[in-house]
Parts: C-alpha cells; sequence; structure tokens
C-alpha cells in the first residue's frame, strides 16, 4: 500500500493533465502542483525501486529491449519486481522472508495471474505465468499481456522442509506467504499503471492447488478465478498418510538384498505394464474405443486379483503379495479399526509411466528409498506436518492409529479440505476450477471429487453448482506433466471467459505433445465431470473432434 502522503507518480501526472485539460487551475493537487512529463515505461518502472510498502523491499528493473529470456522464451518488454517482504531472524537462526516475484508488462491486458509453487516451496519461480493459447503454439501468459507474480512461500531452500521447525515459516507457508504476495501485486501494479487489476486470476498446480483453494476460502475477495490443478488439499493429513501407507506396503513386497528392502524393485517396470495393460484389457473400451485411455473410469471395477501367479512368480502374473499391496493401494490407508483416513488411488493405466513410479517406487537400487514418498512427503512430515517436529522419525514407523493426531495442529491451519462452503467467494461470484489426473500417486483424484461433490451438495446439487465450480479429470495423467494422457491444455484463458463472459466451460481441449511416445498430438476433449469423453462410433480417434462428453 501506498504512504497517505505520496501520490503515485503516474496518477499525478494524469489528474493534473486533466485538470489542465478541463480549464480547471493547476497547483491543488495535494504537494505536486506541477504538470509532470508522460513516464516512459522504463521510467515507470525504475519509480517502483522507491515505493512504500509495509515491511517490504523491492527492486524494479525494466528489460526495454525485449530481450529477457526465461525458460527459453524471450519475453516482451516488462519491469520484474523482486521483493522481500517481512524479513527476519527465525529461531533457528536462520533469514526469513517472503520472496515474490512481479513481472508486469508494458502492453498490460487488465489482469493480474498469480501462479503457485509446489513440493515444499522455497524457489521463487520464473513468474511468466501457465501456458495458454492454442494447443499447438502456447506461450506464457505474460506474452499476451498479463501481469503475472510468485512467491517462495516465505523461506528458501528448495525441496528441504526442515523450515518447518520455525513456527512463524509454518504460519507463512501455510498462508500468509500468499496473502502478502498478493496485496503486494495489487499496490505495485496500481502504482505502476495507475491503477488496481480489472481481474484477478490464481493458476497453480500440487501445493499450489492448496494455495488456490486457501485464497478462495481465507483471503476469498483476492480472485475471480481460482484454478487448482491436483491440488494438495489433505497433504498435512490423509494424503501423506496414504503416502507412508503406499510406502509401507510396497517395502514389505520389496526383495531384501544384503538384509535391506530394495524399494524400487518392489515392481519391476514390467510388472507394472502387465498391471497397465490388464486394466485396459477390462476397461479401455468402456468409454466406446480402446486406445489406452480409460476414461470411463467410474465403470471400471478393478481387482489386481485377477493377476495373481496361480503358483510361483512369473513374467506374466504377481505375487500374492504384490496384488495385496495393490488392493492397498487402491482402497487406501485405515487404521487399525478400519477407518479410512484417505480414499484410494484410481486404478488407471498411467500407473506404468515414470511420473507414478518416481512418487511411489523410486529407481534407487539402494537400501536407501529415493521415492518422492520418502524425499518429499516424509521430510514434509518430520518438520512441518508433525507437531511439535521430529526430525528422526522412520516413515516405516508411521502409525495409523495415534500418528494422525500429531498432524492435526498444522492439518487445521495448512489443509483446505475442510471448507466445503466457499460462502464469501461464492458470494462475491468467484469461479473455481479443478484439474486432476487419474493417475496421480500422491494426491488421489478420488480425494478431489470427493470435494467437488460435497461442494455441490452444499449448494443445491451438482447441476446448479456448475454455475460456479468445474472439474476437469485428465485420464492417464501422473502427477503433473508426463502421463499417458493429453495434459497439454490452455487452463488460464477458459477461466477468463468464464469470469468476463459467463461462458462456462464444459470440456477443455487438450493434446499429447508432439514428442508422445505412446500418441503424438492426439487430441481430446476434458470433460466437466460428471461427464467423461466417449468416442462417438465414427471418426478418427485420435482427434478431440470424434469425442462428446457423455455420462454412464
Ligand atoms: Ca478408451
Amino acid at each position: 500500500m501506498n504512504t497517505p502522503n505520496r501520490f503515485p507518480a503516474i496518477l499525478a501526472a494524469l489528474s493534473a493533465a486533466l485538470l489542465a485539460a478541463c480549464g480547471s487551475p493547476g497547483g491543488s493537487i495535494g504537494s505536486s502542483p506541477a504538470v509532470k512529463p508522460r513516464l516512459s515505461a522504463t521510467e515507470a518502472c525504475s519509480a517502483l525501486g522507491g515505493v512504500h510498502l509495509p515491511v517490504t523491499t523491492v527492486v524494479a528493473t525494466h528489460n526495454a529491449e525485449a530481450t529477457a529470456t526465461v525458460a527459453g522464451t524471450a519475453l516482451k518488454a516488462h519491469c520484474v519486481v523482486d521483493g522481500k517482504t517481512s524479513e527476519r531472524v527465525g529461531v533457528d537462526g536462520k533469514s526469513f522472508a517472503i520472496g515474490f516475484r512481479l513481472r508486469m508488462p508494458d502492453e498490460w491486458n487488465g489482469r493480474l495471474v498469480f501462479v503457485g509453487g509446489g513440493g515444499n516451496d522455497g524457489n521463487i519461480g520464473n513468474a511468466i505465468g501457465p501456458l495458454v493459447g492454442p494447443t499447438d503454439k502456447m506461450a506464457p501468459a505474460i506474452q499476451q499481456g498479463y501481469a503475472v507474480v510468485t512467491t517462495d512461500g516465505g523461506h528458501t531452500g528448495g525441496a528441504a522442509a526442515d523450515f518447518g521447525n520455525d513456527p512463524q515459516a509454518r504460519v507463512d507457508h501455510a498462508y500468509n506467504a500468499y496473502d502478502k504476495t498478493a496485496v503486494n501485486a495489487k499496490a505495485l501494479i496500481a502504482e505502476r499503471y495507475g491503477r488496481r487489476p480489472d481481474r484477478s486470476y490464481f493458476i497453480g498446480g500440487s501445493g499450489g492447488g492448496r494455495q488456490g483453494m486457501m485464497f478462495t476460502q481465507r483471503f476469498p475477495n483476492y480472485f475471480d478465478g481460482v484454478i487448482a490443478s491436483y491440488p494438495a488439499m489433505r497433504v498435512a493429513s490423509g494424503a501423506t498418510a496414504a503416502a507412508l501407507w503406499n510406502h509401507i506396503q510396497f517395502t514389505n513386497v520389496a526383495p531384501v538384498e544384503n538384509g535391506s528392502p530394495i524399494l524400487s524393485k518392489a515392481y519391476s517396470n514390467a510388472d507394472l505394464a502387465l498391471l497397465a495393460n490388464r486394466i485396459l484389457e477390462q476397461c479401455d473400451a468402456l468409454d466406446g474405443v480402446a486406445d489406452g485411455m480409460v476414461n470411463n473410469f467410474r465403470a471400471c471395477r478393478f481387482d489386481p486379483v485377477v493377476l495373481q501367479c496361480p503358483g510361483a512368480k512369473t513374467a506374466q502374473c504377481l505375487s500374492a503379495p504384490q496384488v495385496t499391496a495393490l488392493q492397498r493401494l487402491f482402497s487406501g490407508p485405515v487404521d487399525s479399526a478400519g477407518r479410512s483416513l484417505y480414499v484410494g488411488q484410481v486404478a488407471d493405466p498411467g500407473i506404468q509411466r515414470p511420473g507414478w513410479r518416481a512418487w511411489a517406487l523410486g529407481s534407487s537400487t539402494t537400501a536407501t528409498p529415493d521415492s518422492r514418498y520418502v524425499t518429499l512427503m516424509a521430510d514434509a512430515l518430520r518438520w512441518e506436518f508433525f507437531t511439535p517436529p521430529d526430525p528422526t522419525f522412520n516413515p516405516l514407523a508411521f502409525n495409523f492409529d495415534t500418528d494422525p493426531q500429531r498432524m492435526q495442529a498444522t492439518s487445521l491451519v495448512y489443509d483446505t479440505y475442510r471448507d466445503d462452503r466457499l460462502k464469501a467467494y461464492l458470494a462475491r461470484g468467484g469461479k473455481l476450477m479443478f484439474v486432476h489426473g487419474l493417475a496421480d500417486p500422491i494426491f488421489s483424484a478420488y480425494d478431489t471429487i470427493d470435494y467437488v461433490e460435497r461442494l455441490a451438495a452444499n449448494h443445491g446439487g451438482m447441476a446448479a453448482a456448475r454455475s460456479f465450480v468445474r472439474l476437469f479429470l485428465m485420464p492417464g495423467a501422473v502427477h503433473g506433466a508426463g502421463g499417458r494422457s493429453t495434459d497439454v491444455v490452455d487452463l488460464l484463458t477458459p477461466m477468463v471467459e468464464w469470469v468476463e463472459k459467463g461462458a462456462a466451460p464444459d470440456s477443455l481441449l487438450a493434446a499429447a505433445p508432439p514428442n508422445h511416445d505412446l500418441f503424438p498430438n492426439r487430441t481430446r476433449p476434458l470433460c466437466a465431470y460428471p461427464r467423461f469423453a466417449k468416442y462417438r462410433g465414427t471418426g478418427n480417434a485420435e482427434t478431440a473432434a470424434s469425442f462428446s462428453c457423455e455420462t454412464n
């Protein structure tokens, strides 16, 4: 926010010019009597270096030559602001601040898009925005004139979760860093352009999806549209319990070498391909075409017992313990009384993709596993989700009766699955879009379905709720890109059309990338839940036009 006595330079110049044009006497506006020359884009950017924001310092640089290259893209001319809010020393003697980056294009379209983080955060990111435009020629949103902001979530250090030892860092990561970053971004935009954003959007995946949901619940006036992809809505409780549940099942069936289980060998790639092919054999054609994608997953009743070896394990079957572990993966974690702690995973052929293995099994051939259940989730559990932290906790020792209680304190301020009404966000007309891959190995699509159904039930049912929430499930997709799926899709433009023109998306046009190993350039509609993409029975099965959105 501006200090009261500092009139923004651009506003001063414009207002003075306007008054002069109307014949009003000059010298009546605050302490800026003179008509100031119009600032160039470079000057307007530089002026931001002197802006006063609460407990925030900024450095502003203008890339006037349009030669700034970020992530391989030469960006159009813009002003980039790197800022730090609430610099302080934490309980461990470590330095903390809420870092953020805001890029403001010279040719602004009046919109702000906040891009969420992910993992344990700790990186600021590029702040060039999501890819938008037709699937064959997408470009970062900043190229279309969006102002884009990102934050590190209140700590640095990349994936490491040990910031969680600092109580304020936990609060910053839960919600405060996003609040402060959004407020600062809007204030800086007002300084740079002379007005606040006409519309503001949020887009994020995984932890970024959680951050978007945090805005809908805790800061419901900040954004007009929120896009939450494969959101971590129950991460400080159920989903992390599920990760360790799966980790324990898989460790139990891993071959023992030199006295230690080798997690990555619990299932060979051939085992996972066998599983995927059996799922396809049973369920692929339920959507009208055997194309390697199971769109009608709700009609798919798959039990891995059909793959169980009658005798010794061979390449054509799975051992009984391997089958049992998969059944537990698909049914989800329970405590000793059988009470569910999280939903299970969808039986989807995307399970044979490297993106599934990376989370569940890893590739380490030593006694030290490198699966993300361990490297990311167990680390977050030890330092951030347990209260107090338990830095030496062994994930194989997770107690499903007592350890979930140690996660409750963080979950209550960090998780976003509980508020299934979104009263204030919906009252201001906010729109909400979810995307979730059916083969997601960490946040189950079933959990997002559960949330959307609860939200809908509180607002007159799914048909009525379609006015403000849409869920697009992505068959074959893992956690992020790289599934056996059509995962190249512009999410932001349909959200903008929805918010600004009232055109709610019934489906999104998605494509597989040109270098996809199974179906390059294939296109599909992603249908708004509960509809799925069904083959029309005629036409090229590689193209979206041959599919329609249907229900069972
Ligand atoms: Ca199919």
